[in-house]
C-alpha cells in the first residue's frame, strides 16, 4: 500500500482542528467545512476525478463518467462539536485511497467508481444528521430542510445560498440514485467490538433504531435570591427529572440515552430560568425498547412539569428505523475485506450513518476498522495507521470486485 493515504490524511487532518481540545469543529458551510470540501476538490481533481456539487450540497467525486451501476463510496467532513479526526474523514480520504490503490494495481473498473461526500451527516448545525444523503433519498422534505436553523437563527437555506448553491433545487434524486449499484462506506467503528475479536476490518450489520428528540421547558423567570422556593416555576426540575429518567429507563430497556445538548434561558447565576431547552438522544436494538424509553422520559418531564407550575413541549426532530444492510452486498463485502481467509466480521451499530439513510435507495453496506479504544465524538477518537491502510486496502478489494476492474 502506497503512502497515498498518508499523504492525503496530513492534507486534510489540520483543517478545523481546534488547538486548545484536539477535537474538529466542522460545522456545514463554515469556514472549517468550506475549507475541507474545497480540500477534498482538489485532492480529487488531481487524482483525475470529475466533482460535482449535487442538487443538495452533497460532493461527488467520478471516475469514470457518472452512469448506471456506479460503485459508489465515501462518508462525510462534518463532525460534532470537538469531534474526533477519524469520523467521516476515514472514509472521505480512504475513498479517494483506495482508488489511488486500484490505479497503482494498474486495475481499470468496467464500472463507474465515484467518492461522496454527504453533507450534514451529524446534525451538528442544523439539528438533523445525514441531512444531505435524507434529501437526496426523500426522507425529509425540501421544505422541512429549507427551515431549519442553527443556534443563531441561520436557515439551512441562507447557509447554502452563502456556499454559492440554489436551495430551490433541494430534493430528492432519482436520476443520481439512478445510477447508483452499490454504495459501500468506510468508517471507523464507534465501539469496540473489533478491538474485542481482534480483527483491523469489520463490516456493518445493521443500525439500530435511534433518533433525536427536543424538549422545551417553560417556566417562570425570577430572583434567585427573593423568590421563595414555594413561589417558583423553575424548569430546570423537570428538565432534570427528565435526564434522570432517560438513564433509568435506558438501564431497564438496555438502550442508550443520552442528554448531551441544553440551552437555559436566561443563563444566569442568579436568575430561575425562564426555558429550558434540551434534546434528548435514544437509541436502541429494537423499535419497541427505543419507543419505551421515549415514552418514559415523557411521562416523567410531563409529571415534574405539572408538579411545579412548568409546561413542557416534545419535538420529534429526527428518527431513523432499523436499517438492516443489502444481505447479498453485506456478506459480499465481508468476503472480499477478508482478503481470500475468513470473512470480516459483522457488526451491528447503534451510529447513525448516510450508508444507512441510503440504504433505502440502493444497496447499501459499510465497512468498519478497528478503535482501540472505541472512543468516538470526541478528540480521542483514535485508529493505528496500520488499521488505517488495512481499511483502505478493503475497501480497494471491494470496490474492483463491485466495479469488475
Ligand atoms: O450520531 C451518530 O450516530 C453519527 O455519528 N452521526
Ligand atoms: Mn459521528
Ligand atoms: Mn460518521
Ligand atoms: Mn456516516
Amino acid at each position: 500500500m502506497s503512502d497515498d493515504f498518508a499523504q492525503l490524511w496530513d492534507g486534510l487532518a489540520p483543517l478545523g482542528r481546534n488547538r486548545t481540545t484536539g477535537g474538529y469543529r466542522r460545522y456545514s458551510w463554515g469556514a472549517a467545512d468550506t475549507e475541507a470540501r474545497a480540500w477534498f476538490a482538489a485532492a480529487a481533481r488531481d487524482r483525475g476525478l470529475a466533482v460535482e456539487t449535487d442538487r443538495n450540497g452533497n460532493l461527488w467525486a467520478w471516475w469514470g463518467e457518472p452512469g448506471p451501476g456506479a460503485v459508489v463510496t465515501g462518508s462525510h467532513l462534518d463532525s460534532v462539536p470537538d469531534g474526533g479526526a477519524y469520523d467521516g474523514p476515514l472514509g472521505v480520504v480512504g475513498g479517494l485511497a483506495a482508488i489511488g490503490e486500484l490505479r497503482r494495481r494498474g486495475l481499470r473498473p468496467r464500472r463507474p467508481v465515484a467518492v461522496a461526500v454527504f453533507a450534514e451527516e451529524e446534525g451538528a448545525r442544523f439539528g438533523v444528521p445525514c441531512l444531505g444523503s435524507r434529501l437526496s433519498t426523500g426522507a425529509i422534505t425540501p421544505e422541512r430542510a429549507a427551515g431549519l436553523t442553527d443556534g443563531d437563527g441561520v436557515t439551512w437555506s441562507r447557509a447554502m445560498e452563502r456556499a454559492g448553491l440554489d436551495p430551490e433545487r433541494m430534493g430528492a434524486d432519482r436520476e443520481l440514485l439512478g445510477r447508483i449499484g452499490a454504495f459501500v462506506e468506510l468508517h471507523i467503528e464507534q465501539g469496540r467490538a473489533l478491538a474485542c475479536t481482534g480483527d483491523p476490518v469489520g463490516a456493518a450489520s445493521a443500525v439500530w433504531p435511534h433518533g433525536r428528540w427536543r424538549l422545551d421547558f417553560t417556566g417562570q423567570a425570577d430572583h434567585a435570591g427573593t423568590t421563595r422556593l414555594a413561589d417558583r416555576s423553575d424548569p430546570m426540575l423537570p428538565f432534570a427529572a427528565a435526564v434522570l429518567e432517560a438513564r433509568r429507563a435506558a438501564e431497564v430497556h438496555g438502550a442508550l440515552a443520552t442528554v448531551g445538548k441544553v440551552r437555559v434561558s436566561p443563563n444566569g447565576t442568579n436568575a430561575v430560568p425562564s426555558r429550558v431547552r434540551a434534546w434528548l438522544d435514544a437509541r436502541a436494538g429494537d423499535e419497541a425498547a427505543l419507543r419505551a424509553v421515549v415514552d418514559a422520559v415523557d411521562a416523567a418531564a410531563r409529571d415534574s412539569a405539572a408538579d411545579h407550575g412548568v409546561t413542557v413541549t416534545g419535538f420529534l426532530e429526527s428518527a431513523s428505523p432499523l436499517v438492516e444492510f443489502d444481505h447479498g452486498l453485506r456478506d459480499r463485502i465481508a468476503e472480499c475485506a477478508g482478503g481470500g481467509r475468513a470473512p470480516v466480521p459483522l457488526l451491528t451499530t447503534g451510529a447513525g450513518h448516510d450508508a444507512g439513510v441510503l440504504a433505502t435507495a440502493v444497496p447499501a453496506a459499510m465497512l468498519f476498522v478497528r478503535n482501540p479504544t472505541g472512543i468516538s465524538h470526541a478528540p480521542a477518537e483514535s485508529a493505528t495507521a496500520a488499521d488505517c491502510r488495512a481499511g483502505v486496502a478493503a475497501l480497494a478489494d471491494v470496490l474492483a470486485d463491485l466495479s469488475d476492474a
